[in-house]
């Protein structure tokens, strides 16, 4: 039988390089794999914990779709959809709050981290990894591309199954994460922080026009070597670039070092830049062509919506059969 793989991104600001390489770059070669069905999904309601505008919510919510598309999701091998199309999602996420200890969400280090910059916490936020246990069980996914910062709300739905299936009778698998190489792609200004799209000035937009990924590239901070090492312990800034140069290119990490021995921090990060606006020209060219196309792009939406709704309403009326609700 084929195995489940699940993901999602918030529609919450532009897609950056962070997402691209720890989440949608993997997603789309999983589509190669004939032994998985993938359910990809824009999660909305996620997105909804931060300050928005509601007009402003509904564009970014069609553009990331543009994006995802654009970035090689394709309709006929992923199902994508829009989470708050399928209402199982939250009906789901009620039934995991009654089996969620207050203790365990209170240690997630993303919501601490969210809290210490000050962001307005409201219980959404909170429970924000019980929602996404559900967003991945309700399809009983087993394997979940994401990026590092992850992993965390990741433990909490294996623990969320495992608790479950110890109440009520083996229901849901234990699902894993599947990391690449670039887990963590950190910020070009500040090395310590992740690339997030609530720091701009640090993060690289795909859809940053070629001039500005030159200037934050050449901007990007450094260190006082005079030549590019890979030590993400000790050399954290430069060691990052050199991911993301290894990532974009297909070499290792080593071989990018070998390959710039004696060269300058300021030619390497030319290099780096043009490289960048090379590979996300299509991707741009792509996106701009389906952002116009506001009717394709809905229907690829709904038709995805529509093919997840059953499985998720399957699982929905046997967990509900299973937790004595009539
Ligand atoms: N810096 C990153 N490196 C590697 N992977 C990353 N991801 C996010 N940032 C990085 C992965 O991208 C997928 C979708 O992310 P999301 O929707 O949870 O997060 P985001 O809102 O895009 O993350 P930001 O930019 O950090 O947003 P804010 O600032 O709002 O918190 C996930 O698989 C994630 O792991």
């Amino acid at each position: 039988m084929a195995k489940i793989v699940t993901s999602g991104i918030q529609p919450s600001g532009k897609m950056h390089l962070g997402n691209y390489l720890g989440m949608l770059q993997q997603a789309v070669q999983l589509q190669d794999n004939p032994n998985y069905r993938r359910f990809y999904f824009i999660v909305d309601l996620h997105s909804l914990t931060g300050r928005y505008s509601p007009k402003e919510k509904a564009k970014e919510i069609y553009e990331l779709a543009a994006d995802l598309l654009a970035g090689g999701i394709d309709p006929k091998k992923s199902t994508l959809f829009i989470q708050s199309h399928v209402r199982e999602h939250t009906e789901l996420a009620w039934i995991f709050n009654t089996i969620t200890s207050m203790g365990q969400l209170e240690r997630m280090v993303e919501y601490k981290e969210k809290v210490s910059q000050g962001i307005a916490a409201n219980v959404g936020l909170f429970d924000y990894p019980v929602l996404m246990a559900a967003d991945i069980l309700i399809y009983k996914g087993e394997l979940v591309p994401v990026g590092d910062d992850q992993r965390q709300h990741l433990e909490v739905t294996r623990d969320i199954a495992r608790t479950f299936n110890g109440r009520f009778g083996k229901t849901f698998p234990e699902p894993k994460a599947i990391l690449t190489h670039a887990p963590r792609v950190m910020s070009l200004n500040n090395a310590r922080q992740k690339m997030s799209k609530s720091l701009p000035q640090g993060c690289l937009f795909l859809t940053d026009a070629p001039k500005v990924m030159r200037e934050k590239i050449m901007r990007a901070e450094t260190d006082s070597y005079t030549e590019i090492g890979y030590d993400p312990v000790r050399r954290g800034a430069i060691s990052n670039l050199v991911m993301i140069y290894a990532e974009l290119s297909g070499l290792t990490t080593s071989q990018v070092v070998k390959m710039f021995k004696g060269v300058g921090y300021a030619e390497f990060k030319k290099e780096l830049a043009e490289l960048i606006i090379r590979t996300f020209k299509p991707f741009q060219e792509r996106r701009a062509k389906l952002v116009k196309n506001r009717s394709q792009v809905m229907k690829v939406l709904e038709k995805g919506a529509k093919s997840a709704a059953p499985i998720a309403h399957v699982t929905m009326e046997e967990v509900r059969r299973k937790v004595g609700l009539i």
